[in-house]
């Protein structure tokens, strides 16, 4: 018999998102937090962290598309990537279409994530066994930390700011990606609703500016997620978001089909933000 999951928003008070659940696939509390997988009606499988929905399968490709595809289609020859948090493979599996990309380092702190995905819904997660993958269940900081010039990319897909995923939006944590980084290295990251959480991302925007000569922030729309939408930073040691990316696609071997939300054109208008946001963030 059909029941509502309801999220209620910890950052916007009063503010709730309700989804119909048929079934609840799983249910349990790690060391870390509390995980539950749901089947919805309509929006098929559904994976929620300490009562914040995480993905559905009808719009994680828009989620996991972007945060992937812009970084990665932003750099010259992204060859090693680390993923931190990323747990339910999403990431994982855009990354795994780039032919260049010979190691994904997956760092997600909560080791039930990967499992309980992996048995759930493998059409997001299934690429986690991939020879390329090497996944780590360690906490990301300090791998950062302890990793100096190792990757082209990183990309924090992350949940929101509150529990095990606070220190992933602090300074320290920011300065350790950036020098994790080769020297043309991009990082990008899990970074809120715009109109929602504008004094987070402006923070994490100053974070960026004292690190990176290019400090951006790009959306997307994620109607399953309260306010329908959700944004990213793009921190760039080198090269700007929409400079090589024509070329890059064309040389890559993807097909246009292999994605449902990226394209060339949409990667280049994802950095378009309202007037009034653009002067917020920006001047
Ligand atoms: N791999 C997908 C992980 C998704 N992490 C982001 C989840 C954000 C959910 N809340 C967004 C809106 C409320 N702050």
């Amino acid at each position: 018999m059909a029941e509502w999951f309801t999220e209620q928003l910890a950052i916007v008070p009063g503010m709730r998102a309700q989804i119909e659940v048929t079934k609840k696939l799983a249910s349990e509390r790690s060391q870390f937090q509390k995980l539950e997988v749901y089947e919805t009606t309509s929006l098929g499988r559904m994976l929620v962290l300490d009562d914040v929905i995480q993905c559905t399968e009808f719009d994680e490709q828009s989620y996991h598309e972007m945060i992937c595809q812009v970084p990665l289609f932003a750099h010259p020859n992204p060859q090693k990537v680390l993923i931190i948090g990323g747990g339910d493979g999403g990431s994982v599996r855009e990354c795994l279409k780039h032919k260049s990309v010979q190691e994904v380092h997956l760092c997600e702190i909560d080791k039930r994530v990967v499992d309980l995905c992996l048995e759930h819904i493998p059409s997001m997660a299934g690429k986690v066994t991939d020879p390329r993958v090497h996944c780590h269940y360690e906490d990301g900081a300090a791998w950062a930390k302890n990793h100096p010039d190792t990757y082209d990319i990183i990309i924090v897909d992350s949940s929101d700011p509150i529990g095990p995923a606070e220190v992933l939006f602090q300074f320290p944590f920011y300065e350790s990606c950036r020098n994790a980084l080769k020297s043309d290295g991009i990082l990008a990251t899990q970074a809120e609703n715009f109109l929602l959480h504008a004094k987070i991302i402006k923070e994490l925007l100053s974070f960026g500016k004292k690190l990176f000569p290019i400090s951006r922030y790009y959306y997307t729309q994620v109607p399953t997620y309260p306010g329908g939408m959700i944004g990213f930073t793009f921190f760039s040691r080198k090269h700007a978001h929409d400079e090589l990316v024509d070329k890059r696609f064309a040389e890559s071997g993807i097909k246009a089909e292999e994605f449902r939300f990226w394209s060339v054109d949409f990667h280049k208008k994802a950095f378009t933000l309202p007037g009034a946001t653009m002067r917020d963030f920006y001047s």
